[in-house]
């Protein structure tokens, strides 16, 4: 722009020329020299890595993605019929802002229940959201920007992610404990005293089910009691659900720790996503919802929410809210779904078993009761990042370096193998 101004004002060409072979054109060739390579993702720049391995040998057990126990990435039954029916629709218009209404109204049973008081009353403000990951983004910058003094606390560990996300919505994070390294279980007391501790009407990132990445979740009992205590503190909530039905096989199983904050009468908000249970990763579809007081103020906050996606995105893609609202909205293959979703969750146990089995076979002296103790679809298994170095280089194991297995990637060809390089690593120095 002032170049611009410069060259009109200079008039002349020979004045213009001299203006353009000076700093004003070496600078504007130059629009980027400060800009430095962005660091590799922690999770998805394993998968580059194992991508560029030419390796017979490699296992990516790095991404959480389900394979099947060939190795193979799946396809649902349910989405495969759902997109037969889909197939030639005449509809390829814009959806709302915020998405589609039908998809909304599913989703929003698998969180809040069937019979819902909350979604017959209208008392929730929900969009259609790009993933989970969307969902939790437009939370974050709804966050900032209606309660710009407000902070997030975060769990140790959890999805690396968060961080970045509530990080680019610019709301300071704070963290709160949740994983002990010694017993490989809930540090209970601990996320209860953080729970304490924190200002009356903080905000809290909660983990629906099958915590990433360590696989690790509070009992229905510890749930009662954290909710119990979000009460007394006037904490707010904020529930991210990337694995309904990972967990235990059964979505409604797994929406426990969410019923009960709405039994006690929490105002919740929740991310859902259809990425893992649905194997819809690509398809980035998911909704974000906040439970109002009433409905003028879901009205409100769902224009609000609108409002924030429209800048960015302007509407969600039609494609993944068309398969999901298919298949929720026909018995027959909602049936079919939930029995899919089980059969993913059944197999991941199975081989936590195999790979614990195996790992005891090899004679490891080592405690692996951890692996078929946690849940979901990671293994948080105690490497260490020099450990997990020594998996990629000698083994062509590819996993994040904070000792974190996604149990989806493996398989009866692959758990023996996987076995003997964790033993290996454990038991002997480097080669
Ligand atoms: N929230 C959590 C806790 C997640 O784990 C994810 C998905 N992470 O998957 C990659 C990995 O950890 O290997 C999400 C949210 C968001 O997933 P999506 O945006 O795909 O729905």
């Amino acid at each position: 722009m002032a170049m611009a101004v410069a060259i009109r004002r200079a008039g002349s060409t020979a004045s213009m020329r001299r203006i353009t072979a000076g700093v004003g054109l070496r600078s504007m060739s130059s629009w980027w020299r400060s800009v430095e390579p962005a660091p590799k993702d922690p999770i998805l720049g394993v998968t580059e890595a194992f991508l560029a391995d030419p390796s017979p040998d490699k296992v990516n057990v790095g991404v959480g993605a389900y394979r099947d126990d060939n190795g193979k990435p799946v396809v649902l039954d349910c989405v495969r019929e759902a997109e037969r029916r889909i197939a030639g629709a005449s509809y390829m218009e814009y959806l709302p802002m915020g998405g589609s209404v039908k998809m909304v109204e599913e989703t929003l049973k698998l969180a809040y229940g069937d019979n819902s008081e909350f979604i017959k009353d209208k008392r929730i403000a929900a969009i259609q959201s790009l993933s989970g990951t969307g969902a939790c983004r437009i939370f974050a910058d709804f966050q900032k920007r209606f309660r710009p003094e407000s902070q997030i606390y975060i769990p140790v560990p959890t999805w690396s992610n968060h961080h970045n996300i509530w990080r680019d919505a610019q709301v300071p994070q704070k963290t709160y404990h949740y994983y002990h390294p010694e017993t490989k279980g809930l540090n209970f007391s601990a996320l209860m005293d953080d729970v304490k501790d924190a200002p009356n009407g903080s905000v809290f990132l909660l983990h629906a089910c099958a915590h990433n990445p360590t696989g690790v979740d509070p009992t229905e009992e510890q749930w009662r009691e954290i909710s119990q205590l979000f009460k007394v503190k006037g904490h707010f909530a904020f529930f991210d659900m990337a694995y309904q039905g990972f967990a235990s096989g059964d979505p409604e199983r797994d929406a426990k720790s969410i019923r009960i904050f709405l039994e006690d009468g929490h105002q919740i908000g929740i991310s859902q996503s259809y990425a893992k249970n649905m194997g819809l990763y690509g398809q980035r579809v998911g909704c974000l919802s906040v439970l109002c007081e009433e409905e003028k103020q879901a009205v409100a906050v769902k224009s609000q929410l609108q409002q924030l996606a429209r800048p960015m995105y302007s509407n969600p893609p039609l494609h993944g809210a068309l398969i999901v609202s298919t298949i929720l909205g026909d018995p027959e293959l909602k049936s079919l779904w939930l029995k899919e979703v089980k059969g993913m969750a059944d197999r991941i146990i199975g081989m936590r078993s195999e790979l614990r089995e195996n790992l005891e076979k090899i004679g490891s002296p080592l405690s692996w009761e951890h692996i078929t103790k946690q849940i979901g679809m990671f293994c948080y298994s105690g490497l260490t990042p020099e450990q997990v170095d020594r998996m990629t280089k000698e083994y062509h194991i590819y996993m994040t370096r904070n000792g974190r297995i996604s149990m989806a990637g493996v398989t009866t060809g692959n758990v023996g193998y996987l076995a003997n390089a964790i033993h290996a690593v454990t038991t002997t120095d480097s080669s």
